[in-house]
């Protein structure tokens, strides 16, 4: 068993697709353990980007992440990183395939409806930053 941190975005929750993003993570048998609605902080949303901290689409970034409220999740199943990060499609548009959350759902490099954690090391910082309470 493995756990991993997932967050539908402003993006998501404004185009009412929490439903639809929940439904595709548990149709694929992930176990949702944890959950929450918030809007994340400017100091939340610096420390979940930091790695992308100086590249030219931080700020926009931030701006968009911290734009209203996120549903936060710890999914749990066997390689649930991986297995997420493909349901998720790739980051790129023009990459992110059919059948994928960002392939089928969304066309922006930016507003892409969903964040995963890409290794074991960035999902144990994730969860205990957006869910210490958990920790
Ligand atoms: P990921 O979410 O697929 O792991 P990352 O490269 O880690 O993608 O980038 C984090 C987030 O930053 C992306 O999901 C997207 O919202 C945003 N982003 C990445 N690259 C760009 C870009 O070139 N322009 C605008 N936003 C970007
Ligand atoms: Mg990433």
């Amino acid at each position: 068993m493995e756990r991993t941190f997932i967050m539908v975005k402003p993006d998501g929750v404004r185009r009412k697709l929490v439903g639809e993003i929940v439904r595709r993570i548990e149709r694929r048998n992930f176990s949702i353990v944890a959950m929450k609605m918030l809007t994340p902080s400017r100091e939340l949303a610096e420390q979940h980007y930091a790695v992308h901290k100086g590249k030219e689409f931080y700020e926009g970034l931030l701006e968009f992440i911290t734009s209203g409220p996120v549903v936060a999740m710890v999914v749990e199943g066997d390689n649930a990183i991986k297995l997420m990060r493909n349901l998720m499609g790739a980051t790129k548009p023009e990459d992110a395939m059919p059948g994928t959350i960002r392939g089928d759902l969304t066309i922006s490099t930016r507003e892409n409806l969903v964040h995963g954690s890409d290794s074991a090391d960035t999902a144990a910082c994730e969860i205990v930053l957006w869910f210490p309470e958990l920790c």
